[in-house]
């Protein structure tokens, strides 16, 4: 079952394609160093920070907790977006129900093995969109595209979606992450056009 994530975008405007996109039919790689090798046995995820049971989670526990087929349109900040891409993950949400979210929370940083980051607050990362996806149409998520798994944010600029992710903070402060630090937009909302903070 695939769930069509395709009209959230009615919340935010009137046009599917946000202001300043253009349509692609292909999907660019976009990384700012160099792709890491990692594979499904190999990889875990660390879940920390402001939660009641932190976990380090291999690929078995990680997927036992609850696996969704969505299908999501995808904003690069550079300009384009490329429609009805199938993403299977879990979702930050189900992760975050599994280990507990303390009350004082209020945002997400995300962690990848080429050491780059990401922030969200927490109301933004915890919509049911923002998956951790490990299939892109049918096929295992490709190595360039963030592979083994990946997060994916069709509600934001696609900076917001670390590739080959190896963690999560939950903290009571914000915090900034690679982009966001150099100027990037925290909320990164394509529909009002929040390129830059
Ligand atoms: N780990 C990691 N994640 C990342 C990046 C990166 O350099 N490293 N680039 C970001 C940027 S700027 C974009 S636009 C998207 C690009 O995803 P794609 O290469 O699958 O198109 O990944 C984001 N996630
Ligand atoms: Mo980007």
């Amino acid at each position: 079952m695939v769930e069509d994530r395709t009209e959230l975008y009615r919340e935010f405007g009137d046009e599917r394609l946000p202001p300043g996109q253009h349509r692609t039919e292909s999907f660019p790689v976009l990384s700012k160093g160099n792709v890491p090798r990692v594979t499904r046995e190999e990889w875990s995820l660390s879940v920390r920070g402001a939660v009641e049971d932190p976990v380090t989670l291999d690929w078995e526990a990680f997927t036992d907790l609850g696996v969704e087929t969505q299908r999501q349109d995808f904003h690069c900040v550079t300009g384009w977006s490329r429609f009805d891409c199938a993403f299977t993950g879990v979702s930050l949400a189900t992760v975050a129900d599994h280990v507990g979210v303390e009350s004082d929370a209020v945002h997400v940083r995300f962690h990848a093995a080429d050491d780059y980051t990401t922030d969200l607050p927490l109301d933004d990362a915890l919509r049911p969109e923002t998956l951790l996806a490990f299939e892109f149409d049918g096929d295992p998520l490709p190595r360039d595209h963030g592979g083994p798994v990946r997060v994916v944010t069709p509600h934001k600029y696609a900076y917001k979606g670390a590739k080959w992710v190896t963690g999560v903070e939950f903290h009571t402060e914000p915090v900034r992450g690679f982009w966001e630090k150099r100027g990037y937009s925290v909320t990164a909302n394509p529909w009002r056009e929040e390129r830059y903070g």
